[in-house]
C-alpha cells in the first residue's frame, strides 16, 4: 500500500540529508549552465566536494535554445575532446566545426555531472556572498520563490573554500563585490565577435577576488570581452579550466 506520509518522508529526509551534507563545501558553483556544470563535473571527478545552486527549475542555462531556438550546439575543434569526454554524439559540419543536439548536450552533461558526485540544487538562488577577512568563503542562499513573491524570508548560508560565478551574461555574483567596492569594475560583455570572445572567455576564467572564480559569460562580463553568440566550446573549456586550477589549489 502506498502511504502518503512515507512518500513525504522519503522526499524530506533524503533532501535534508543532502542539504546538510552540503553546508560545508570545497566548491560552491552558482548557475547550472554549460560552464558551471562542466566545472562541477571535473571538480567532482577530481574528488572535490561540490554543489551547484541553480535559481531556475531547470538546469542547462543557454544550452537548450542553441541559436535563436534552433536547438543545436556548435563546438569548435579545441573543445571537441570535451564532447568526447561526456560521450556526446556530434557531426562534423565542416573541418574543425562540430554540431550536436542541444537536448542531448544538456541532459548528458547534467547526468554525468550528478553521477560524478556533484549535487545540483535547483530552485535555489544565491543572493549574496560571504566575505571574511578579504576572502570569499561561502554563498547566501534562498528559495527562488521567496524573491519572486517578495516575501521577507531570511536566507541560509553555505560555506565553501571556493565559489564559482557561472551565472552567465550578468555576472550576478561578482556584481555583489562591485557594489561593495571590493572589485573595481564589471564592464559587461562587448559586442559580438565569436573568435575573440571564445578565446578571451577561457583566458579570463580566473580567480577575480580571493576565493571567487568566474567562468563562461560571467568571465566575459567581468573582463569586458566580446560576446560570441551560439558557440559553446569556450563555455566548456572555461568550466574545465576553473576546475583544474581549483583542484590544484585544494591539493596544495
Ligand atoms: O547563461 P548560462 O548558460 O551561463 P554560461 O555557462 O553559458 C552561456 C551560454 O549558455 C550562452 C552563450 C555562449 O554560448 O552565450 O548564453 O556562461 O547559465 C547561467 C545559469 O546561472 C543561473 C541561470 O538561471 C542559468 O541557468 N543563475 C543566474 N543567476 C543565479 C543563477 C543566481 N543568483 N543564483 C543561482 N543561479
Amino acid at each position: 500500500m502506498l502511504e502518503h506520509v512515507a512518500i513525504s518522508r522519503a522526499i524530506i529526509e533524503s533532501y535534508m540529508k543532502e542539504l546538510l551534507n552540503s553546508l560545508r563545501l570545497d566548491v560552491a558553483i552558482v548557475g547550472a549552465g554549460p560552464s558551471g556544470m562542466v566545472a562541477a563535473y571535473y571538480l567532482a571527478k577530481g574528488g572535490a566536494k561540490v554543489a551547484i545552486f541553480e535559481k531556475k527549475l531547470s538546469i542547462g542555462g543557454g544550452i537548450w535554445g542553441g541559436g535563436m531556438g534552433f536547438n543545436k550546439v556548435v563546438v569548435q575543434e579545441e573543445a571537441r575532446e570535451i564532447l568526447d569526454e561526456f560521450g556526446i554524439t556530434y557531426e562534423e559540419f565542416e573541418p574543425g566545426l562540430y554540431v550536436a543536439d542541444a537536448i542531448e548536450v544538456a541532459t548528458t552533461i547534467a547526468s554525468k555531472t550528478v553521477k560524478a558526485g556533484a549535487k545540483i540544487f535547483n530552485m535555489v538562488e544565491v543572493e549574496d556572498l560571504v566575505v571574511k577577512e578579504g576572502r570569499v568563503s561561502g554563498v547566501v542562499v534562498n528559495w527562488t520563490p521567496v524573491r519572486m513573491t517578495g516575501l521577507h524570508v531570511d536566507p541560509l548560508t553555505v560555506e565553501a573554500k571556493f565559489v564559482i560565478d557561472s551565472t552567465g551574461h550578468g555576472a550576478q555574483i561578482t556584481q555583489h563585490l562591485l557594489r561593495r567596492g571590493l572589485i573595481e569594475k564589471v564592464p559587461g560583455e562587448g559586442p559580438m565577435w565569436a573568435e575573440m570572445g571564445e578565446r578571451l572567455t577561457v583566458e579570463h576564467t580566473k580567480e577575480v577576488f580571493p576565493g571567487l572564480y568566474v567562468t563562461g559569460m560571467a568571465a566575459n562580463a567581468v573582463a569586458g570581452a566580446p560576446r560570441m553568440g551560439p558557440i559553446f566550446g569556450g563555455m566548456f573549456l572555461s568550466g574545465r579550466k576553473a576546475a583544474m586550477e581549483i583542484l590544484q589549489k585544494l591539493r596544495a
